[in-house]
């Protein structure tokens, strides 16, 4: 196809909750949408960007200007098919936030214009989903076994908790007092250091699934030197930047899972080639969440009908996020904690246009 038209635009909406990890609280969320407009079709991406550069270099401000400047230049004109974009902006470096948004857009197009469910184009099998949550710091140890007891209770198949110094061990405790058998693991979001390898340790007699990413994003040796001291698998979400970097993580054993995220690989292709490698490895992946309103939770749905995304995700309801998503249905979770790959074409769920017109900051086209 031939692109005509991408309109960017930056909508904020408010997260029912504030949401907090060791890098700091998210509550109001800045998410920068793409449109992309070829002969009579349209697509939809988001960017999974913050406002602020802690899990990622990248904000809504960087790939904004990626995207404009250098990104939309490169395709400007030219006969494309969603499954190059990826190879075609390589170009730039690094970025795969901002690629991810317009190339998950150009993926959600082309499966419009072959009138197809994206899930399928993708050669995703699955036709629903095993579910988890992520659920932010709490205040209290209470007010958290209140929070996952909820999660059970709508169905949520594993719960993952975010840790950090000071707020680790004692945590895991009360909740594995309280839920002896509920697949649990945690995300420490690179909090800790090679150095408190003893500490982690005891985390070993709680039976976690796994622990993801406890030491430093660009430090994938440490991470093989640490698992060779615990029991407990660990998982890398952030060191996960490409598919080299995944065959690295896997050959030297700094990880037995693998976190996949749209935005950290640069896009559905990427993400499917990082799929591949741990498929053909007996790595076992499960798709990552970054707060996403329903575009981008809905291109998250469509990645994890691959086979190998065999672990429960952080792929949740809309209605754990936001009080009104942009998208027509919302994600729904059902009692068995799986949401239903949509057979419907493209992402398979309408953007709300009048809802997303009143959300909007700015905008704009790029032709
Ligand atoms: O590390 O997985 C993470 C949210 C923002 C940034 C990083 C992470 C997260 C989450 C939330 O864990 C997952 C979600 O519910 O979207
Ligand atoms: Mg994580």
């Amino acid at each position: 196809m031939r692109l005509r038209q991408v309109t960017l635009r930056e909508i904020q909406l408010r997260l029912l909750s504030p949401f907090e990890t060791s890098f700091g609280t998210s509550d109001l969320r800045r998410i920068l949408l793409v449109e992309v407009e070829a002969h009579g079709v349209t697509g939809w991406g988001e960017s999974t960007a913050g406002e602020n550069p802690f899990y990622s270099y990248e904000t809504v401000e960087t790939a904004w200007l990626i995207l404009r400047d250098y990104l939309w230049p490169m395709l400007r004109g030219r006969e494309i098919a969603a499954a190059d974009v990826g190879d075609l902006l390589a170009g730039v470096r690094g970025h795969p936030m901002a690629k991810s948004a317009l190339e998950t857009a150009i993926w959600d197009a082309e499966a419009h214009e072959k009138g197809v469910a994206l899930a399928r184009l993708l050669g995703g099998m699955r036709q629903e989903i095993p579910c988890g949550v992520s659920i932010g710091i709490q205040p209290t140890t209470a007010q958290l076994i209140a929070k996952v007891e909820e999660a059970l209770e709508s169905g949520y198949q594993r719960i993952k908790i975010k840790i950090k110094p000071g707020l680790d061990i004692e945590p895991v405790r009360a909740l594995r007092e309280t839920f002896p058998r509920v697949r649990l693991m945690v995300d420490a979001n690179s909090a800790y250091r090679l150095e408190d390898a003893p500490l982690l340790k005891q985390l070993d007699p709680f039976h976690l699934m796994m622990i993801e990413q406890p030491l430093g994003w660009d430090d994938i040796y440490s991470h093989a030197e640490l698992q060779r001291r615990l029991e407990t698998p660990i998982c890398l979400d952030e060191s996960i930047v490409s598919l080299p970097h995944a065959r690295a993580a896997i050959e030297i054993g700094a990880c037995g899972i693998i976190n996949i995220k749209l935005g950290r690989v640069g896009g559905h292709t990427a993400a499917r080639r990082v799929h591949d490698l741990c498929q053909s490895r007996a790595v076992p992946v499960w798709c990552g969440g970054m707060l996403e309103s329903g575009i981008g939770r809905a291109h998250n749905i469509a990645m994890s009908s691959l086979a190998n995304f065999s672990l429960p995700g952080d792929v949740s309801a809309s209605k754990r996020y936001w009080a009104e998503d942009i998208i027509e249905p919302e994600v729904e979770v059902s009692k068995q904690g799986t949401i239903r790959v949509p057979s419907r074409p493209g992402i398979g769920y309408a953007p709300r246009r009048e809802r997303i017109e009143k959300l909007t900051k700015r905008q704009e086209r790029l032709a």
